[in-house]
Formats: structure tokens, sequence, C-alpha cells
């Protein structure tokens, strides 16, 4: 039950915010409305600095009476039925990865790869003496070997075939190496008497076209909000700044907010990590999600609350992760859509690629110097130039056994989010906007021990009428 006190107390603000006075009878005709606050924030949008009169309430009625809709289609969302997988064999394994590679493969004939030699046919032609030809091959990183003396990096791929070969690279073209990404080499196989060797003179990544068609303004205010990594029911969780939060949404700065993003680690969990129970302050699992949505309830139903799981929610850990189950989903409110991870969804027209983040952890360790969890960013667009949101298999982040590649990044996103890594950045890369959500929860002691510095309580509030992105800080 909502307090009537409580909701005139929220209309009063909101019209005063604009300098707007009401008098009594003014005030019981916007309250004896469907959604008074949403009445008072189209006045707000209308009117200001003056005293309103009732000829200026009925000026809205038609408005606050249209029902607010969303437009929300996924793309893609795995449902639990498309994740069913049996048991890990290497035959699945061996199938997913073919599906990898013939999804990549496809990217690069689409961006104009020509002649992709198969490996065998270019060891073939060396062995014939055509040593030095150049050519192009495609293969997945099965192993990388940087060779101490000679700055070199000494790799071994694999084509569709199950064809394998060495591949050197010399540092100044290729500074570090992913396992399990899809990639092109230009240079030559030379026949060597034990073993051929490709040497590669150009690597080539999958990546994403250089020009940005922009994306089509909608026909009413439409802001979007990104956040990420809530952690709620953790004893680090920022109350103050989640209150400072609710409270702005509630206010009329939040009017043209109509999505509300959330790219995953919704709750602490229970057990994610060795010592938890110690920084828990709800330990129950349906309890953390009870007491979030009770929040989300919060929340103005103009706002659509859009969220996937991550690896501290209550889900199956192998990515792609199937949506919280209705049980869960219930618990979190009416006003909430749970999608996969990852999830690609059409808001309003834009194409939107919502994924937690948990790979970034196997980048990380892979491109040390040159990658970090400072910079989200660079993390991201390292995914988007493999065309793949999980590349390495075997490492922290679990693979669904599936005979597909769920994970592959076919269709370019206009906006990308992530999480995971608990800082914020935002940067454009080509024409994909990439944007890395921040957390509410302050630094935990396993971070303090691995020396993670987050970023909290930070939202990226992206305007699709003017595509103008602001940051606001809750801290
Ligand atoms: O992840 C919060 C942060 O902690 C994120 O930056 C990744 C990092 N993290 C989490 N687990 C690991 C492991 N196992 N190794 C290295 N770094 C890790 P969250 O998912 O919120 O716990
Ligand atoms: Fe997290
Ligand atoms: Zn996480």
């Amino acid at each position: 039950m909502v307090d009537p006190a409580e909701v005139r107390r929220e209309v009063l603000d909101i019209l005063w915010e604009q300098g707007l006075i009401v008098g009594v009878a003014e005030l019981e005709k916007i309250l004896a409305m469907q959604e008074p606050a949403r009445v008072a924030m189209l006045l707000s949008k209308k009117f200001r600095e003056r005293i309103l009169t009732l000829e200026d309430i009925e000026s809205v009625v038609k408005e606050a009476s249209a029902p607010a809709s969303w437009s929300v289609e996924p793309i893609i969302n795995f449902s639990p039925l498309d994740l069913k997988c049996g048991k890990p064999s290497p035959d699945v394994y061996a199938s997913l990865f073919s599906d990898r590679y013939r999804r990549i493969k496809k990217i690069f004939i689409q961006a104009n790869l020509k002649q992709i030699m198969p490996i065998k046919t270019a060891k073939k032609i060396a062995r014939r003496g055509g040593e030095g030809t150049e050519c192009t091959i495609v293969g997945i990183v099965n192993d990388v070997v940087r060779a101490k003396a000679s700055n070199a990096i000494m790799l071994e791929i694999e084509d569709d075939s199950g064809e394998r070969t060495k591949v050197i690279v010399q540092e100044k073209i290729g500074k570090y190496f992913i396992r399990d990404a899809v990639l092109a080499f230009r240079g030559r196989m030379v026949a060597r008497e034990k073993e051929d060797c490709f040497y590669a003179s150009e690597v080539i990544l999958p990546d994403i076209p250089v020009e940005w068609k922009g994306l089509k303004p909608p026909n009413e205010p439409c802001a979007l909000l990104f956040i990420s990594d809530i952690h709620f029911g953790s004893r680090t969780f920022l109350y103050e700044a989640w209150e400072a939060f609710i409270s702005w949404l509630k206010s009329s700065a939040a009017r043209d907010v109509r999505y509300l993003i959330v790219a995953g680690d919704l709750v602490d969990g229970i057990g994610v990590y060795p010592g938890q129970e110690e920084e828990l302050e709800i330990d129950d699992i349906y309890e953390q999600y009870r007491e979030l949505g009770k929040w989300f309830s919060c929340i103005p139903e103009h706002i659509k609350i859009i969220v996937i799981p991550g690896n501290h929610d209550a889900v199956r850990q192998a990515e792609p992760q199937p949506p919280l189950a209705q049980e869960l989903k219930e618990l979190l409110g009416k006003n909430v859509l749970c999608y996969s991870n990852p999830a690609y969804l059409n808001i309003q027209g834009v194409k939107i690629l919502i994924y937690h983040g948990r790979s970034f952890d196997d980048l990380v360790e892979q491109a040390p110097g040159y990658l970090s969890y400072s910079k989200p960013t660079y993390l991201m667009r390292e995914l988007i130039r493999l065309r793949h949101l999980a590349p390495t298999y075997g490492g922290k982040t679990p693979i669904a056994p599936l005979p597909y590649d769920g994970l592959v990044i076919e269709d370019v996103p206009d906006i990308f989010v992530a999480g995971h890594v608990h800082t914020f950045d935002v940067e454009r890369y080509r024409g994909t906007l990439l944007i890395n959500a921040s957390t509410w929860q302050s630094q935990t002691e396993f971070q303090k021990q691995i020396n993670i510095v987050p970023n909290p309580a930070k939202v990226y509030y992206f305007d699709l009428s003017n595509q103008e992105g602001k940051v606001l800080s809750f801290i």
C-alpha cells in the first residue's frame, strides 16, 4: 500500500523543483489521479515558475492517462531450453569451436578478407617448393608461447579441418594473444623437415566496421540509465548512495528516464568466494532478492528495469547464463524484465548488448601490461575486436557445453554495456558506445587482497534524443 502522505510529498517535491505552486483544490485534483507523480512530472516538464491552475492540470491529463509504452525486443535472449546441455564431452566442445570458427570466418569474409587459404593447402604449396608465397590463413589460437630471447611470440593455431600450424609473430606486430580467439594471419608458410611454420607479417582481427551510422532519435524523450554490480546483501553495499540514487529516480530530473539497465551481480549471493559469510549482511539468497525487489518497487513506474545475471547471481554459472528463474523474478517485482547473460536487445530501435563481464578476468591474466581492471573499456574493446564475449575456454570463465557458440558477437551493437570490474568507464569505439557501469559495493576484503580498487555509485545517463551521455555520481 502506498502511503498517501508520501505521494503528496513526492508530488510537491517535483512541482517545487520547477518553482510550481499549487492551491489546495489543484493539489487534490492531482492526487485524485491514477498516477499523481507522473502528472506532476508532466506538469514540471510543461510549466515553470508559476501558480498552477485547474486548466493547467487539465492540459496534461490526456498525456498522463495514455499508457506509458516501452519497446524492448530481444534479439538474443537465451532461454533455459536453448541452454539445455548434457555432460561436457570433447565432442560437444569440438562442435562449439567449429561453430565459433565458422561464425567468425563469416565475419572476416563480410569484412572483405580475400582468399583465405586452408592451413593444409598452405603447407602443401610450401612443400612443393612454393615457400615464400604470401597467403592468409584463419585459425583458433590453441596455444601461446612467448619466446624469451627473440622478441617473438609463437602460437599454435588450428582451422576447421583440424589442421594445425605453428605461427611466429614478431612482438612489434602482435603484443599479446588471447587463447581460443579466432584470428587471421597474413604471411608465408615455410616447409621444415620437422615441422612447418608460418611467419606472420600481419595479424588481422575480425573487428567491427569503422563507419558509424548514428542512431535514430526516438519520437518522445527517452533516456537510458546503465548500472551494474549492485551486490545487494553484502555488508559493503553502499546504502546511502543507493538511497540517493532511488530518490533521484523519483525526482523530476529523472522524468525522461524510461529504462534502467543492470548488467549483473544484482545480489552478493552465497558461497561465491571463500570467507564470503563474514561479509554478508543478508545470508539468505531469497531474502537478498526480496529486499532488492522492495527497492526496485520504489522506482517510478515510467521506468522499466532490465536485468541480466552475473557470477554472484543465483543461476548456473556457465555462460551463456539463463535469465533469473521465475521465483526470483517475482521477488524483484513487476517492473523488472529478466534476460540472459549475455542478452542482445533492441530498445527503442537501439541495439544494446549486455554482458556481465566475467571473461575480463581471463583477458587481464593473458595480457599483463596491456589490459587491466583499471581500464575496463579496453577490455570491452578487446572483446568487440575479437567479436567474442568470452574467448578463452578452461580459464576463469566457465563455458557451457553446447553444440553451438552463443558468445560470438555476430551483429555489431550500438551500445555494449558490461560490469564485473567495479570501476566506471565509457568510450566510443568506432560505431559502438562502450560502457562499464560501476558498482554499488565498496572494496571487499577479497578485492583488497587482489588489489581491486572500485569506483562505485556511478550511473551512466544516455539521452537517446540528442545522443548525449553524462555520468551521475551518488557518492
Ligand atoms: O568481481 C569483482 C572484481 O573482482 C572484478 O574486478 C573481478 C575480480 N575477481 C573476481 N573473482 C576473481 C578471481 N577469481 N580472480 C581474479 N579476479 C577476480 P565480482 O564478480 O563482483 O566478485
Ligand atoms: Fe560484481
Ligand atoms: Zn561479477
